[in-house]
């Protein structure tokens, strides 16, 4: 099996279109969340290469309700990614790198501030065994981002922002992909310049966060994550459809 970020550029490719839904219902009864979520892939699986999860599906269902979410995405050739920001220690971080692969995600995201030594290597090494993606937060969209993935600290003897410490991490450690929020294209243009097409950008926070899809994509980001605009538009179909022509347009020119 190839690495997630050939998977996940694949689907892009043979379905044209790299946008990502971000599957996060909110306001729905629980006992209807799972139909909700498959209705949605139902409708929606043409226009997206990837679906990740959230905690608005995780902790309401099971895992095995999960599996036929993943299952049905995995049929219309989506890649799943479960997004838990991975926080722990190595053995916490290993049972849950297990749980969700064996439920079917092909990639999960990883909170960098955790270091390697007995935090994201335990990830690494049993995602890796299941050919599952790491995809690590760089800087993220919210304001408070600043507080944490812009502060400045001294690395190797230098002052560097911990985004752009974590970027080169990403490489060392041999990520699949990185978010950086749209909300903050000078940042995706720095990691895109540390980067460049070696590890794809994931770029959350366009429409209500207020971050442009045109803006993140020519600043270097690879895939658009969209949640809200989609899942709350009178029509979800052609919302994704309109995003899709946005992201092509984009793509295409100059
Ligand atoms: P929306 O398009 O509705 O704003 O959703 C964005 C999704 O991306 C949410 O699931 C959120 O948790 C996630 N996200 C984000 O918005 N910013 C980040 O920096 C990282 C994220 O994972």
């Amino acid at each position: 099996m190839n690495r997630f970020k050939h998977r996940i550029e694949e689907a892009a490719t043979s379905k044209g279109t790299r946008l990502i839904l971000s599957l996060d219902p909110t306001g729905i009864d629980i006992s209807k969340l799972e139909s909700y979520a498959l209705e949605m892939l139902e409708k929606l699986s043409d226009y997206i290469c990837g679906v990740k999860l959230n905690w608005h599906l995780l902790l309401p269902l099971s895992l095995h309700d999960i599996s036929r979410i993943t299952s049905r995405a995995h049929e219309s050739g989506v890649q799943c990614i479960a997004d838990c920001k991975l926080n722990d220690i190595g053995s916490t971080n290993e049972v849950a790198v297990r749980y969700l692969m064996d439920a079917g995600f092909d990639a999960v995201t990883v909170n960098p501030f955790i270091g390697w030594m007995d935090g994201v290597d335990t990830i690494v090494r049993e995602a890796s065994v299941r050919y599952g993606g790491i995809i690590l937060l760089t800087y993220m969209s919210h304001k408070g981002a600043s507080e944490g993935y812009g502060r400045i600290t001294l690395e190797d003897g230098r002052a560097e922002p911990f985004y752009r410490v974590f970027a080169y991490r990403a490489l060392r450690w041999g990520c699949d992909g990185v978010v950086v929020g749209a909300t903050r294209t000078d940042i995706i243009r720095e990691v895109y310049g540390i980067l460049g097409e070696d590890i794809p950008i994931y770029s959350p926070g366009v429409g209500i966060q207020g971050g442009s899809i045109v803006d993140a994509l020519k600043s270097g980001a690879k895939y658009v994550i969209v949640g809200r605009s989609i899942l709350y538009s009178q029509n979800p179909e052609e919302e994704a459809r309109r995003l899709v022509k946005i992201i092509d347009s984009t793509l295409c020119s100059p």
